[in-house]
């Protein structure tokens, strides 16, 4: 193989991974895969207040969800009944099962705090966060 074309193929192979990446600007299309027990990626950036289409999978073995917490909530050492006040949105998944939902974005740009509600994820460090960004 000739070098320029192995310079040509590193840079097609370099363009799909920041593809694939996002190039970290905020995005209204997401990704989000579960397993037992994570989020990949790891925090997404949206525009603030646009609607959102996420298509989310959960690879794990038990249920998962992706719990997005209102601005400057959290649910602290653990997910309880007193944080289901705070919650701006979710989606809920069984083992093996994937879907797409809609919601609209938060107005206020920030770090919103996101975690699994199931008993004992956010202990096993399913913590995640929604970046709103002005769009
Ligand atoms: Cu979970």
């Amino acid at each position: 193989m000739n070098k320029a074309l192995k310079v040509l193929m590193a840079f097609v192979g370099l363009s799909l991974i920041l593809a694939a990446c996002g190039g970290g600007g905020p995005s209204t299309k997401l990704t989000l895969n579960m397993t037992d027990f994570m989020f990949e990626p790891t925090e997404f950036t949206v525009p603030a207040g646009q609607e959102i289409t996420m298509t989310a999978s959960n690879f794990g073995a038990v249920e998962h969800e992706y719990v997005i917490f209102n601005l400057g909530t959290d649910a602290g050492d653990k997910f309880d009944e007193e944080d289901e006040g705070n919650i701006y949105w979710e989606i809920e998944l069984q083992p093996g099962e994937m879907a797409t939902e809609t919601f609209t974005a938060p107005s206020e740009p920030g770090e919103y705090y996101v975690t699994c509600g199931i008993l004992g994820h956010l202990e096993a460090g399913m913590i995640s966060k929604l970046i709103v960004v002005s769009p």
